[in-house]
Formats: structure tokens, sequence, C-alpha cells
């Protein structure tokens, strides 16, 4: 049943919107399309986007996923410039909105998440589903994450909608939508193992005997596939089906949040 608390969870990868090679590029036609088939389709939706190459060669050049570490030259420095870094890049999404007259807002994880050994919390989500109400599309990022034992790590746009599943209250996510550079998941043929083959359907129970081709990149840079994986089998656990979508297609983004029949893969929820 719809409600007008029903809301969509949509990342905009990373290596979508950027050219993950060469840093601080923007795919400028990619990002143009997604704002436009964002705003077509009129839904509810808080979009989470990653961080490219505005994110992670900084991240990796002061390795800030490994926590502090004194030994690195200006490491503090660098965690500061790699959350300016994204919100330069987020601005730029915001803007292209904003020219169009659509109302979003810019909600930093590294001022509403915190991380505990281990554990990502938060005090309240209270702003998002304010902004929800008011019908402001809520905009999250990969960022730095600050911890309670003082140090620090990077908080990614999966972990970000994982935190979002978790916490949300007043809301109900009626699917989580992941826009990466290829189709979706891919298993090797039975019939010939040399060729492999886009799963279409598949129940989250059935995720862990999925014979997957190992495609390198096809499935997402930012974590590769086992990670995106897991992400997948915990968001599944909360009872929201997921799709994973081909954001270069032109139209998929808009279908996808209209509920429209796409070649993708759809993560289906056992009942
Ligand atoms: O691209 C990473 O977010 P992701 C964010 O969703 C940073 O993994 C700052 C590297």
């Amino acid at each position: 049943m719809n409600s007008n608390k029903d809301i969509i969870l949509l990342k905009l990868g990373g290596s979508l919107l950027t050219d993950k090679n060469k840093p601080f590029s923007i795919r400028e036609d990619v990002v143009k399309s997604a704002v436009r088939q964002i705003i077509e389709a009129n839904k509810k939706i808080i979009l989470i986007h990653g961080g490219g190459s505005f994110g992670h060669p900084l991240a990796k050049k002061y390795s800030i996923s490994k926590g502090l570490d004194k030994s690195i030259p200006n490491q503090i420095l660098g965690v500061a410039e790699t959350h300016q870094s994204m919100n330069k890049f987020n601005t730029y999404l915001i803007n292209h909105f904003l020219e169009k007259n659509y109302p979003v807002l810019s909600i930093q994880a590294s001022s509403i998440f915190i991380k505990d050994s281990e554990a990502i919390s938060t005090k309240s989500l209270d702003v998002i589903e304010t902004a929800l109400d008011l019908d402001i599309m809520p905009i999250l990022y990969g960022d730095i994450i600050l911890d309670k034992q003082g140090s620090f790590s990077i908080i990614s746009g999966d972990q970000i909608i994982l935190a979002l599943c978790e916490n949300l209250s007043e809301y109900n996510i009626s699917k989580v939508v992941f826009a990466m550079e290829s189709d979706g998941l891919y298993v090797i043929d039975k019939d010939n193992s040399e060729n492999c083959k886009l799963v279409t359907e598949c129940y989250s129970n059935e995720l862990d005997s999925l014979k997957l081709a190992d495609l390198g990149q096809k499935i997402d840079v930012t974590g590769g596939i086992k990670n995106k994986l897991n992400v997948i089998r915990k968001i599944s656990k909360f009872k929201i089906p997921v799709q994973l979508i081909n954001g270069l297609f032109e139209g998929y983004i808009h279908k996808s949040l209209k509920n429209q029949n796409i070649n993708c893969t759809n993560i289906l929820i056992n009942e």
C-alpha cells in the first residue's frame, strides 16, 4: 500500500557521476540526466551519492579509513580536505537541482552520524524527516565520520543507506535503488561457463547461493561485488527490496523511481 510516508532511497554511485581515474572530474551529462529524471519522477526520495573522484583519491592519500595515525603527515588536515572536497561535489549537484527550482537540502553525514566501537549511531534523523514532510529532498553523501574513541574513518554512501534503514522512524522505505555503471549482478551461465548472465530477479535468501561472475569493475569500483552484496543482505533484513540499475541508460533512473519495468537486478523480499 502506498502512503505519503513512503520514500525511495536512491544512491547515485560515485563512479557513475565522476571519472574515478581523474581527480575532481564530473561526468556532466550523467549528472544532468540524473537530475532531470529525478525531478520528472516527482517522488519522495532521499538521495545519496558516492565520493568518486572527489572522495576516494584524497581519502586514500591520507589513509583516512584506517583512522588516526600520527605517522602520516598532515592526516588531520587531510580529513578536513576530504570533507570539503565532498562538500564541493555535493554543492555542484545541489546547484543543478536549485537551478531547476527543485527544493533540496544538503545534509552532512559527518554532522549527524558518529561511530562508537565500529557501530554507526545517530541521536536523531528528525531533520531528514522534517525536510521530507516539507517536500524538500534531503541529499546525503559519502563523507568522513568521527568516532567516540577519538579517531575517524570514512562513511560510504552504502553505509549511510544502512544507517537510514535502521534509524528512520516516521517514514517507510519502499525500496533502495543503486544506480551504477553496470546492469546489476551477473552469474556464470550454467550452459556455457564462458558466458555470464544478468540476474534479473532473486530472493534475498538466494543471494548466498548465487555463483556470481567476477567481473571486476562490472558492479561498482567502490567496494567491489562482495561489499555490495553484504550491504544488500543487511538491507534485506529490514524487509526492503533492492534494485540495482544501470544509471548510464537513458531513462532508467526515472523508470525505476516510477516502478516501471527495466532490465536490471531486483532483490525481492521473502515473506
Ligand atoms: O563512494 C566514499 O563514499 P562511496 C566517500 O559511497 C569518500 O564509497 C569520502 C571517500
